[in-house]
């Protein structure tokens, strides 16, 4: 193996470790600047970006007002990450973890926040009593689902997606690390998925939704470029699963929200009225 590291004692933050997010990547958390977050008219203040755990989000919302909760309605906020606007006094305020997806329920008194897609996914389908299966077993699975979709991601996105995609250099080592994990859970989805339409059963909720954001993406929309690397024709199940998903008219109008790359038309930078999606 080339280029082996030895790491000293105690590790410094000395140099920036290059890549496109090097430049806000710190060891420490907090504000690196004061400012406030803006707040609109409507009862949810999203703060946010349209990345897979963004859009999660989005269509959660979307999803809402489709079936005509009109106190579901949402300002987004565009927070640009490349440039830290999550370091600002305000969104730490919000989510102390400095990232997007942040929300803040201002029809309670005093306001609510929550933080973590699947916190504020969870928040979304209690308050409405929509999107989250009453019986207590069937809760239980998509509880399951929803908390795996959370805990495996980071290995997809933070791990393969970061290694095979973002990282500066290529390393053979990491790449096949984080390939055999992402392959690994795509079995586990295509597996699940055999014999069940959605994640549970035959009810989309929100662990379809929060799953969707990151395998739907994976499999249907080429994230980090990978398709053809994962061999992702391989797991037809999840296949048809996300393309039933990405079908819906609040999947579709959700993706758009805070999006601020990719053909126009398929994009929307902040979402303040219905309208502005139509
Ligand atoms: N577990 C968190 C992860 C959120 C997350 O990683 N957000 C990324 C974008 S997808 C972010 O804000 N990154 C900015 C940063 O790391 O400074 C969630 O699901 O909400």
């Amino acid at each position: 193996m080339s280029d082996t590291y030895t790491p000293p004692k105690v590790w410094t933050w000395e140099t920036e470790s290059g890549g496109q997010f090097a430049k806000i990547n710190r060891p420490i958390a907090g504000p690196t600047h004061e400012k406030n977050l803006p707040v609109g008219e409507h009862p949810h203040q999203l703060y946010s970006l349209a990345t897979p755990n963004g859009i999660k989000v989005t269509i959660m919302f979307e999803e809402l007002l489709a079936l005509g909760y009109e106190d579901a309605e949402y300002d987004a906020w565009l927070i640009k990450i490349i440039e830290g606007e999550q370091f600002s006094s305000g969104f730490v305020s919000v989510n102390p973890n400095s990232k997007i997806p942040a929300l803040l329920d201002v029809s309670t008194e005093p306001s609510t926040r929550v933080f973590e897609s699947g916190a504020i996914l969870l928040y979304l389908a209690e308050k409405f009593g929509e999107f989250l299966p009453h019986d207590a077993a069937q809760r239980a699975e998509c509880m399951s689902w929803l908390f795996w979709q959370m805990g495996s991601a980071p290995y997809l996105g933070g791990g393969f997606g970061h290694f095979y995609s973002y990282a500066p250099e290529k390393f053979k080592y990491p790449i096949d690390r984080f390939t055999m994990e992402a392959k690994r859970q795509l079995d586990v989805l295509d597996r699940n998925l055999a014999d069940r339409r959605f994640l549970i059963g035959d009810a989309y909720n929100i662990a379809d939704i929060a799953t969707y954001a990151w395998y739907g993406n994976l499999v249907l929309h080429n994230q980090y470029q990978a398709a053809e690397f994962l061999d992702v024709n391989g797991y037809q199940n999840v296949i048809r699963w996300a393309t039933d998903i990405d079908k819906r008219p609040a999947v579709q109008r959700g993706r758009r929200v805070n999006k601020i790359r990719g053909p126009e038309g398929s994009r929307l930078a902040e979402r303040h009225n219905a309208s502005d999606l139509d």
